[in-house]
């Protein structure tokens, strides 16, 4: 991923131009971040869910503008998210979950619908739903990926989530043919 520096100094920089991007860091503690966790697999989940407090930490996000609600599984993370979006009080959700293909002859629709009801959230509502469901073909690519050797895909998840909002919230600053105000 390029850094904000590489972005503010690429090929439309002095052009006039407005480039936007976001910046995770520059959230502040106003924001209000949903985290919505699946139970299934909770031992990988709650990993997730503590990599998503440390970045929200990392951010400045105080944690009484944090909600957690858990869901049963991957499959029920849209529909809740969507619930939580259309309260209007998030700025943005990060939905997390485990789908392990071992578990399950039914993994990819658990995996798929899963996805495409998260992206469908963030579409149908214009809330940032950030996709932090592990997909992966055993249990040791999971714990990789929930704190172990791959990092933390929860931390990346709220990242991103709050990226997003910082994105949505600098592109409606932005003035059609001018520069943001
Ligand atoms: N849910 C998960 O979050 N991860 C899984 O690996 C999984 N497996 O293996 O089946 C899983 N299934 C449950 C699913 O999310 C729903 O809760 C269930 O189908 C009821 O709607």
């Amino acid at each position: 991923m390029i850094s904000a520096a590489e972005i503010a100094s690429g090929p439309f920089a002095g052009t006039g131009a407005p480039v936007v991007w976001g910046d995770p860091r520059s959230a502040g503690p106003a924001v209000r971040i949903g985290l919505v966790c699946a139970r299934f697999n909770g031992d990988i989940t709650l990993a997730l869910l503590e990599g998503a407090r440390e970045a929200l930490e990392a951010c400045g996000v105080l944690p009484e503008n944090i909600s957690v609600t858990w869901v049963p599984g991957a499959f029920e993370l849209p529909l809740v998210a969507r619930t939580l979006a259309w309260t209007g009080r998030y700025q943005a959700l990060v939905c997390l979950g485990a789908v392990i293909r071992g578990d399950t002859g039914h993994y990819e629709f658990v995996a798929g619908e899963s996805a495409a009801g998260i992206q469908r959230v963030a579409l149908d509502t214009g809330v940032p739903v950030s996709f932090g469901v592990l997909t992966t073909e055993n249990r040791q690519q999971a714990e990789d990926r929930a704190g172990g050797a791959a990092g933390n895909k929860g931390y990346e998840a709220a990242m991103t989530a709050i990226e997003t909002a910082d994105v949505l919230r600098r592109l409606a600053e932005v003035k059609p043919g001018g520069e943001a105000e």
